[in-house]
């Protein structure tokens, strides 16, 4: 039966491009979902936006020596472009610096704070004396009450998820200065969550919110026991949303108020455009409303917002909030500030037109229960033994023996054996099995589901072995093609979801586009015999191991391009007197051996002639040169460093050395030939 859906994925924040661990976490699934219920004829407003206020934001703007605005103006675009190319179908793809959202949010707030919704109170906050400026959210960090995470934002640790006020931190520390805070008065507009923990009880423990995801439940069941406290909604900074009400001047709405109202006020503006009304997308009991969100964001999808929503009194709540568990890549935290990620844009440059790659490796690598890790080899084995050597060649199989055999029409159907009755049948069944995943938000599963359909088709002409009986037996033969190329048109249908650049082409190899998804599980021929299909075209190309190896290694080198960049210089040590600094005797040195430490990565073994003797020392350098390019060098040597054995090797002095913005380390050397021995001082 036909619904209404409003599915909602996260507002990005619009401080950087987007990578794979949001692709993963939110977009995809939340893309796949989305067109599945278009494809079985739901009315869906699938929605999202930019989220442009908000301390992030700000932070950034600070780094770059730039305004908000623009910060937010670059990567809106750019994120919105990201979107685009990945094939996520947002209905509207808004921003919360919009208008129609400032306008939308106010109003929010002042219907709120008309039925008395909010304390209004002058409480004691964080305050940085030197950045004259009140500390809130991502402004201040310390160590987190609940979990002791030291780096626990002002509003929220993402650690442990649990949402904090700041001055609930321990140890806090100003993210602007570096100063302790002190406290200072201030008046805000505080939203009683306490109020409502009855009702939230009710909603979500013993409501019929057992079918959510058992990590999003228990999170959320844990909070709720714990007891819940007034949370400020207005704050002391000067980008976001005007606090509409007397007293408000100079403040703004919390981000995290004013962020969940952009799913309204987005889905306001799409109705405009097309002419609709918003209402009951929002207000209607019979719309299911859907948030696709990560971890970090479930406190205030599951607690404040439904508050918010509740208070405000005529609108309805979430159905179910899908949230997923954090990707990691190759092992470690995705992190922007480390630069350790895949970012959309770099991906796509790489590996131009293979968005359906990465869409796929990602699904079926969901971190959906539990965190999971990325790997560039896992990307590499999904790409080669799953999508190129089942599905494409699967398709390809039928479509050159098609072209081969019959001039590219689909051939009669005689009589069909038990093994064709059968797999028709096995076919007819898909949609539902897939189905059965998508709507308990297993999309892992479903993709999986989706590649034994794929597999199916593979048995079926491996043991009817089409390309043996086109000797002997002609009728058989047609059988065959016509039973593999209605697999291979239920799958150019049902992959969409999945593989929408795939689908479209396979459409077009197959030169159809009339099956929806149900006529796959009602209809006896998706293709019928006479009709004309176009030519073989390869769907996916095998990867090679170079090329995984090639991205490995710009993982690292911009890690350590970005480790380098923000190296904190460190401060001057203790002064010492001359008499200290005349201890240190200092010599240019020339490397006449070196070899590696055997059983060891960082060390070289080098010989270097002192103009004293010549001596051993070991030097941590051997990730940075091969033996053979130092051989020959001039550097500088400690040479009356007491001397200490390293695995054995006993190592007399030092070479001087620093480190390149790329991390690679250089020798501290005289920048012409000078003779061995010579003192430095
Ligand atoms: N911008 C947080 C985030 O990007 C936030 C989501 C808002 S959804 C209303 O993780
Ligand atoms: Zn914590």
């Amino acid at each position: 039966m036909s619904k209404r859906y409003t599915i909602t994925a996260a507002l990005p924040y619009t401080n950087g491009p987007i990578h794979i661990g949001h692709l993963a976490g939110v977009y995809v699934p939340a893309d796949i979902y989305a067109r599945y219920k278009r494809l079985t004829g739901n009315d869906v407003a699938f929605i999202c936006g930019s989220d442009e206020h908000g301390v992030p934001i700000t932070i950034k703007a600070k780094k770059e020596g730039v305004t908000p605005q623009d910060i937010v103006d670059k990567y809106h675009a750019i994120i919105k472009k990201s979107f685009v190319d990945f094939g996520i179908t947002f209905d509207n793809y808004s921003r919360t610096s919009a208008k129609i959202h400032h306008d939308t949010a106010s109003e929010f707030f002042k219907t709120l704070n008309d039925k008395n919704e909010f304390i209004e109170e002058v409480t004691e906050q964080l305050y940085d004396e030197e950045a004259n400026q009140f500390l809130a959210d991502r402004f201040v960090t310390g160590t987190c009450p609940k979990c002791s995470n030291e780096e626990a934002y002002g509003d929220q640790c993402e650690n442990c998820g649990s949402s904090l006020n700041a001055t609930d931190l321990i140890n806090p520390k100003s993210a602007i200065t570096g100063n302790v805070p002190t406290l200072k008065e201030t008046k805000h507009w505080f939203l009683p969550l306490n109020k409502h923990e009855d009702f939230l009880k009710e909603w979500i423990l013993k409501g019929h919110k057992k079918d959510w995801k058992p990590n999003v439940y228990g999170q959320v069941k844990s909070w709720i026991d714990d007891g819940l406290r007034p949370r400020a909604v207005t704050r002391d900074l000067d980008w976001g949303i005007p606090v509409p009400a007397p007293g408000g001047e100079g403040k703004v709405l919390y981000v995290w108020f004013d962020a969940p109202i952009g799913y309204i006020s987005a889905t306001k503006e799409w109705a405009a455009q097309e002419g609709k009304n918003w209402e009951p997308y929002w207000k209607d009991e019979n719309t299911k409303l859907v948030h696709f969100i990560g971890k970090d964001n479930i406190v205030f999808h599951c607690i404040i917002f439904p508050a918010m929503l509740k208070a405000e009194g005529s609108y309805i709540l979430p159905d179910n909030v899908p949230a997923n568990e954090f990707l990691n890549l190759e092992g470690k935290k995705l992190s922007t500030s480390k630069n350790w990620a895949v970012w959309l844009p770099d991906y796509l440059e790489d590996f131009p037109n293979q968005q359906d790659v990465l869409r796929y490796a990602l699904t079926a690598n969901a971190p959906e229960s539990k965190d999971n890790d990325f790997t560039w080899k896992d990307f590499q084995a999904r790409n080669n033994n799953e999508l190129v050597a089942i599905f494409g060649n699967f398709i390809n199989r039928v479509v050159v023996l098609t072209n081969k055999y019959y001039d590219g029409i689909v051939p009669e159907a005689s009589e069909f054996s038990e093994v064709d009755i059968e797999t028709l049948a096995t076919v007819k069944a898909y949609p539902s099995v897939i189905e059965s995943s998508i709507e308990r938000y297993r999309f892992r599963e479903a993709s999986q589901e989706l590649m034994n359909l794929a597999r199916l088709g593979n048995k079926y002409l491996a043991d009817e072995e089409p390309w043996k009986l086109i000797k002997t037996d002609d009728v058989r033969t047609k059988t065959i093609m016509f039973v593999a190329l209605q697999i291979a048109s239920a799958l150019a249908t049902l992959c969409e979801p999945f593989l929408p650049f795939t689908s479209i082409k396979l459409k077009g190899i197959l030169n159809t586009n009339e099956n929806s998804w149900s006529d796959i599980s009602t209809k006896d021929t998706l293709i019928t015999s006479g009709h004309q299909i176009g030519k073989g075209e390869l769907l996916f190309s095998k990867i090679e191991d170079k090329t995984i190896q090639e991205q490995l290694d710009k993982l690292e080198a911009s890690k350590k391009a970005n480790d380098a960049a923000n190296k904190e210089i460190e401060p001057q040590k203790d002064l010492i007197n001359f008499d200290d600094f005349t201890k240190l005797d200092m010599r240019v040195g020339t490397i006449i051996e070196a070899e590696k430490m055997p059983k060891t990565k960082k060390l070289l073994i080098l010989k270097v002639d002192t103009g004293i003797d010549t001596r051993t020392i070991v030097s941590g350098i051997a990730e940075s040169f091969t033996p053979e390019e130092v051989i020959g060098k001039q550097v500088t040597v400690l040479v009356n460093l007491a001397p200490r054995a390293l695995r054995g090797v006993e190592s007399e002095g030092m070479i001087l050395m620093t480190e390149t913005p790329e991390g690679k380390l250089v020798f501290v050397n005289p920048d012409t030939t000078v003779n061995s021995g010579l003192q430095i001082s």
